[in-house]
């Protein structure tokens, strides 16, 4: 697979906007089609919406504007737009990230250590909201895997638990108890091996924006949003599976998978369909697909798994 981004540059020296959106098609699916994407030029001029078949993957990104001020990120208000408004009272550097559990090298680690020692690259994911709507975000990230690699994870490791900061004076809603603070999520320890789960630290090739969740987030692109933790200060190596935050305000309607799954539908909607976010008002919802269009890449990881039990 391609690695565009050595860790050596500083976010700031990575490819401007415009540069990096010419380039997509030839990183149409990254860490999905490997080379082979070099084809996707065929999409012909560089910049301009390619034609996409029904059902297939389009991945032609949303600006940075959709991308920063559509927002879930409950730490800093309920609505769509309160992150953009609030998220810039948050200090993200210094950042460290406390890996413990089942592993061989427990420690606190340096944001810019853990960075410094990452093969960083673009991704350019689909990203499906549980609320049906979607983009396609242009991340800067590693894989998952390298960093839990690098720790050492012991055998009896099955899971791995997520954490956000607990602020309440930089992140006012944790003053409320609309959600059980601090957010914490969970994957099963080969979702988070597989290479397509990444820890983002920027889009668009430049630093997240505090909404998207500066300065480390997760990204699985084959689940609900949701499953994306933002501002990450703790990775731990468990054994039994995690309390995870949704599936604590609501057990009937947020399982622990939340695979992006058409045929099983929100207990308070239909998951068949998604507004594609910067669309227009008179846009036609589109087909959401299995896995959210990266069945290929996991469907594996679910075999003999009833994914209408296992939501
Ligand atoms: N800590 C934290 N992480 C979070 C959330 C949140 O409220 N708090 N919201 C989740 C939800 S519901 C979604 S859809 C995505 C939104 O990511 P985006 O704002 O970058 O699109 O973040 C997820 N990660
Ligand atoms: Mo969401």
């Amino acid at each position: 697979m391609a690695k565009r981004f050595k860790s050596d540059l500083k976010h700031s020296d990575v490819t401007p906007q415009k540069h990096f959106l010419n380039r997509r098609n030839l990183i149409i699916g990254a860490g999905v089609l490997g080379a082979g994407a070099v084809a996707g030029t065929a999409f012909g001029t560089l910049g301009a919406k390619p034609a996409v078949a029904e059902g297939a993957l389009d991945l032609t990104p949303n600006t940075l504007k959709e991308i920063s001020s559509y927002n879930n990120y409950y730490e800093f208000g309920a609505s769509k737009t309160d992150p953009a408004k609030y998220a810039h009272t948050l200090t993200t550097d210094p950042w460290s990230v406390k890996i413990d559990g089942l592993v061989e090298k427990p420690g606190t680690y340096d944001l810019a250590d853990i960075l410094k020692n990452a093969d960083l690259e673009e991704r350019i994911y689909r990203f499906r909201c549980v609320e049906a709507w979607s983009m396609v975000v242009p991340w800067l990230g590693f894989e998952l895997a390298s960093l839990l690699n690098r720790v050492g994870v012991q055998s009896k490791a099955k899971y791995v638990a997520f954490e956000t900061l607990f602020r309440p004076d930089e992140m006012p809603a944790q003053k409320t108890s609309v959600l059980d603070w601090p957010y914490v999520e969970g994957l099963r320890l080969d979702e988070a091996m597989n290479p397509l789960t990444i820890l983002a630290s920027g889009l668009y090739g430049k630093e997240l924006p505090k909404q998207n969740g500066a300065p480390l987030r997760l990204v699985v692109p084959w689940k609900y949003g949701f499953k994306s933790i933002k501002s990450i200060v703790r990775i731990s190596l468990v054994e039994e599976m995690p309390p995870t935050t949704w599936n604590t305000v609501g057990p009937n309607e947020y399982g622990f998978y939340s695979n992006v799954n058409p045929e099983v539908d929100h207990r308070r909607w239909s998951q068949a369909s998604e507004r594609l976010i910067g669309g227009g008002i008179f846009a036609k919802r589109q087909p959401t697909l299995k896995f959210n269009g990266y069945e290929e890449q996991v469907a594996d990881l679910y075999t003999g798994m009833d994914l209408a039990k296992n939501y």
